[in-house]
């Protein structure tokens, strides 16, 4: 993870803070190669929280039984990922009440005119049209904002997409320390340089996400290996014969070669010198072997640790007592900062 626009790297010790939304069955490739992994690799330096925002995934409507199905196999793909429990604090957002608590301050810290210009929330009411958009999709960037800012954290590792909203949090950050008086750390979005963006595998034009319209572009982390050689094999490419990556003509065999690269750590260039004058079917072949091998292990591990929730709700009720910790602590003293009386 290197530097972005203004993203600069915490020192090492220093604590980062991330979370997804179960909001799908299962994570897939984007989330793995343009997240996940880089979660993972912060688990070396810093000291890591990450949690699963399911008090976010309700500003869509949600079926409880599949919402708590989802909940676990989430934290199943983050342990299987790579997350280490016992070294990372690994939690439910619902678990933690702080996070509601702190959300309402921000609410009121925030502007209807600053609010109004998130993106995220832009495209996701026109979707179902801005009358019919629930308020806790406009909300939502304040409950990020409260998630990040009860941590204390140094970097907060994310794709390019969610940089507005950490943008959000370090001025709210500021606005509350200069109303206030020095309560929190103002956050660095930690955006990889090499952020891996992966694309459709039906339609490279549009980002891969849970929302695709077919089911055949998006790779899924617990899709069985058959499902991963077939998606992979059955990928659109371009027109011409030639194996180089230019996203702008190229945009099929380019997210092929980006694939390729995330999941090998092999450069780009490299890839390409050893395709050159060979075809596209040869990468596929060679990608899709590639891609079952490696998965392989991520989904087993995920669906040992499905087979025993038990043990998984343990894991996350253990991870849930030490982030309760640290938040209750900031929100302690947020509630002195701004006025409220003790409640003993
Ligand atoms: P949705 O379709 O519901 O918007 P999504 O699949 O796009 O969901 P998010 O939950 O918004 O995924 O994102 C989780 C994390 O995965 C974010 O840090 C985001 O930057 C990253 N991510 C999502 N899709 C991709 C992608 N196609 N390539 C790289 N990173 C991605
Ligand atoms: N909005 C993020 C998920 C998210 C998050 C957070 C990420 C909720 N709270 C706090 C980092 C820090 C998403 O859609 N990927």
């Amino acid at each position: 993870m290197t530097e972005g626009t203004h993203s600069s790297q915490p020192a090492a010790g220093a604590r980062v803070l991330s979370g997804m939304q179960p909001s799908g069955d299962s994570l897939h490739l984007g989330n793995y190669l343009g997240a996940l992994i880089h979660w993972v690799r912060t688990q070396e330096t810093y000291d890591a929280f990450f949690f699963i925002p399911d008090m976010h995934a309700i500003t869509v409507p949600q079926d409880p039984e599949e919402l708590r199905t989802r909940i676990r196999r989430t934290a199943a793909q983050y342990i299987a990922g790579g997350i280490d429990p016992d070294r990372s604090t690994l939690f439910v957002q619902s678990h933690v009440p702080e996070h509601a608590q702190l959300g309402w301050i921000m609410t009121c810290l925030t502007g209807m005119g600053e609010a109004s210009r998130m993106a995220q929330f832009k495209d996701k009411s026109a979707k179902q049209g801005v009358d019919s958009a629930g308020v806790g999709l406009f909300t939502y960037p304040m409950l990020q904002a409260a998630d990040i800012l009860l941590y204390q954290p140094h970097g907060v590792p994310v794709g390019e997409d969610q940089k507005q909203h950490v943008e959000l949090t370090r001025n709210l950050a500021q606005r509350f320390n200069h109303r206030f008086g020095e309560t929190f750390r103002v956050p660095e979005p930690m955006i990889p340089a090499d952020g891996a963006r992966i694309y459709d595998l039906q339609n490279p034009g549009a980002k891969m996400s849970k929302s695709a319209s077919s089911p055949n572009g998006v790779l899924n982390l617990l899709d069985t290996d058959k499902q991963i050689a077939k998606k992979i094999k059955s990928a659109v490419t371009d027109d011409g014969t030639e194996i180089r990556f230019d996203p702008e003509t190229k945009p099929g065999v380019s997210n092929l070669l980006t694939i390729y690269s995330a999941l090998t750590g092999r450069p780009v260039a490299e890839i390409e010198a050893e395709y050159q004058g060979r075809m596209y079917g040869h990468l596929k072949v060679d990608l899709a072997d590639i891609a079952v091998e490696r998965l392989r292990p991520v989904r087993d591990r995920a669906e040992q640790l499905l087979d025993d929730p038990a043990e998984l709700d343990a894991l996350l009720s253990k991870g849930a007592a030490k982030a309760r910790q640290v938040a209750s602590a900031t929100l302690a003293e947020v509630y002195e900062k701004v006025g409220f009386l003790p409640a003993h």
